[in-house]
């Protein structure tokens, strides 16, 4: 059977267009987005990141998703202070023994400022050292703070547009989707990979699920690498009550995710601890080649790393051949 067709007006996505994937029946959807998938990367291969908080709780922003907001009284304990070199080394270490390609560090900041940027710099020399990739999410970046970030030998900047235009005020009110645009420019004008993507669960509806995707894929590039999390509901939280959003949905957000940005590496990322291995295995299918591996993300519960071991073994999935899936997307 033909799988629908998709207008693409002059390669750039919008709703309409990333709305008709959407709507397109689930199983020619799953088989486009593999065929994508096969297409432009290794069929069988995860990227595995590793996730330190360098800096938890306390953040002065009000994003209505996140447990280290100070403006939600959650059970989270705070750290007044940036974690120690030491600390943040050994956690690399650890994580580089079991197997994880990237060490990615996470801040409760609005931004970071000159004194606590050195501090992060430190951190990222000392775990390039260790011979692993870097990514580090510290809130909005000035183009100076990326250049510095960048010189350091920063791979990667993990800064997310979490959700559309158009229901992101719902959600955040302290900074604006234009802030976010104007950093993500900062980072990719430094010539540091973008990790940029966003949360399914917010409220939001399909049409605002597509207007993310039309967002992100029309960002000139696109990201390198493309968080997708299934919003983890915090006590505390003003999302904590909002109804989870149907697994086939979540699938699809996967699917229009890899058929609109072929060559970027997708994870399945918060969210995990609630999904069964079927629905995960889904989501590879549909086109998810990375994960977070480690007990924990920023705050919350990830998925034990003997049982995601276990989980690849039992798909045959296999850890990422970086070099490789280098050149298959130069080729
Ligand atoms: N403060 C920085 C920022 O907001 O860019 C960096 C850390 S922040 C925790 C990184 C991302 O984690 C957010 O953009 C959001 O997408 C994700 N996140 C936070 N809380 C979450 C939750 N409860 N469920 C799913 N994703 C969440
Ligand atoms: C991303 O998109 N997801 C990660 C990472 N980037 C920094 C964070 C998930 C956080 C989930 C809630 C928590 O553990 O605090
Ligand atoms: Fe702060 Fe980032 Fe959480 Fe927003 S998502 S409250 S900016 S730590």
């Amino acid at each position: 059977m033909e799988v629908t067709a998709v207008s693409r007006e002059a390669g750039v996505w919008n709703i309409a267009s990333v709305t008709e994937l959407f709507d397109t029946p689930f199983m020619d959807l799953i088989y486009r987005a593999q065929q994508v998938h096969r297409d432009h990367h290794p069929a069988n291969q995860v990227q595995l990141s590793t996730l330190m908080s360098i800096k938890t709780g306390a953040c002065t922003e009000d994003c209505a998703y996140c447990p280290q907001s100070k403006h939600h009284e959650t059970d989270l304990a705070e750290e007044a202070r940036i974690a120690k070199l030491e600390e943040v080394l050994a956690a690399a270490r650890a994580a580089r023994e079991q197997g994880a390609q990237r060490f990615c560090m996470g801040a409760a900041w609005r931004s970071p400022t000159e004194r606590q940027l050195d501090d992060v710099i430190e951190m990222v020399q000392a775990v390039k050292a260790l011979g692993m990739e870097t990514c580090v999410t510290l809130g909005m970046l000035k183009p100076g703070q990326a250049q510095r970030l960048r010189d350091a030998g920063l791979d990667y900047y993990n800064h997310n547009l979490d959700t559309s235009p158009e229901f992101y005020g719902n959600i955040i009110t302290t900074r604006t989707y234009e802030d976010r645009l104007n950093t993500l420019e900062s980072v990719r004008d430094a010539g540091i990979k973008v990790c940029c993507g966003g949360i399914v669960g917010l409220g939001e509806s399909r049409r605002e699920r597509a207007g993310l995707i039309a967002q992100l894929a029309n960002l000139n590039p696109y990201p390198e690498s493309v968080p997708i999390n299934n919003l983890v509901r915090v006590e505390g939280t003003p999302l904590a009550d909002v109804p989870a959003v149907d697994e086939f949905e979540f699938v699809r957000t996967i699917a229009v995710a890899r058929i609109t940005m072929p060559e970027a590496v997708l994870r399945l990322s918060a969210g995990r601890t609630d999904m069964s291995d079927t629905m995960q295995a889904l989501c590879f299918m549909a086109g998810a080649n990375s994960i977070f591996y480690g007990d924990e993300l920023l705050t919350t519960a990830n998925p034990q790393q003997e049982k995601d071991r276990q989980l690849m073994e039992r798909l045959g999935l296999e850890v990422m051949d970086m070099q490789a899936a280098a050149q298959a997307c130069t080729s």
